[in-house]
């Protein structure tokens, strides 16, 4: 990896674009895994690069949605397996969730090479490899879960999810926990709980939340009930639109 200078204005960015990158060299990203985060980078940009206020808060709701689920599923892709993780691990271990590689673009040499490396990183059981059941109404490929996984959750995070399949598990009355850069996306639009951040950073904050309220007397239900998800999409739009205000660039509204 080219050496990214820590003062960089956008060192962050750049490192991201890297493990992608690298995902894709290792065969567990693929390339249109590369076209997704030239997507998401861009939101990323006019969002200041910074989690807002209304993402803080939705991903205080999905840690509450995952602690009270009967059996919460972290979904994880090409893109989340290169860009973080270590820190799915540790979230499913904060919530107690089982971990599924579930792909877009499905082949089984990926599924192993990104179980593999999320064993790498600390994972004591990957699922998705079974793949013996299907979501409803989606095309094959696409469809495939395991049953005892994504097909008996009652709640999915999914994080950088294709719409069609994001609606195809609501359908399926599941509690649907989105991380998308975009609050446009359909993915992020019909989501219970829609959190418009990075994926590197929306899932370790959301096990910081999950530890802090497994610490407090905090009624999930009730950080569950107070969470708005239309007035989050719309909080995001407006940030995403303002370039000075909420937007954490500078005054002037530059960006490097
Ligand atoms: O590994 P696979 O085969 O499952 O494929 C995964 C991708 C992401 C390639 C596939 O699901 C896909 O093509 O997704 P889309 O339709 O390009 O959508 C990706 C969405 O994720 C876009 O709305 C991006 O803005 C958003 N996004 C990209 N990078 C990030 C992100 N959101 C949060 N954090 C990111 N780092």
């Amino acid at each position: 990896m080219t050496d990214i200078p820590v003062d960089h204005p956008r060192h962050d960015s750049l490192v991201t674009r890297h493990r992608i990158e690298e995902g894709v060299e290792k065969g567990i990203t693929s390339t249109q895994g590369l076209i997704a985060q030239g997507r998401g980078e861009a939101f990323d940009y006019l969002l200041g690069e910074r989690t807002i206020e209304s993402a803080d808060a939705a991903a205080r709701a999905a840690a509450a949605h995952l602690l009270s689920a009967r059996h919460p599923v972290l979904s994880v892709n090409g893109n989340v397996a290169a860009l973080c993780p270590a820190e799915v691990v540790a979230l499913a271990e904060a919530v107690g969730a089982d971990i599924e590689v579930n792909l877009f673009g499905r082949t089984d040499e990926r599924v192993r090479a990104i179980a593999q490396h999320l064993r790498d990183h600390g994972a004591s059981e990957v699922k998705g490899l079974t793949a013996d059941a299907r979501i409803p109404d989606l095309s094959h490929e696409r469809a495939k879960v395991d049953a005892d996984g994504i097909r008996d959750a009652d709640a999915v995070l999914v994080p950088l999810e294709d719409g069609d399949r994001a609606e195809a598990l609501g359908a399926m009355g599941k509690v649907e926990i989105v991380i998308d850069l975009n609050p446009l996306s359909r993915s992020a639009q019909v989501a219970t709980v829609p959190i418009i951040d990075n994926v590197v950073r929306a899932i370790p904050n959301i096990a910081r939340h999950a530890r802090d309220l497994r610490g407090s007397d905090a009624d999930l239900d009730d950080v569950i009930a107070a969470f708005d998800a239309e007035a989050a999409l719309a909080d995001a739009e407006r940030a995403i639109r303002s370039p000075t205000g909420d937007s954490g660039l500078s005054p002037d509204g530059a960006r490097d």
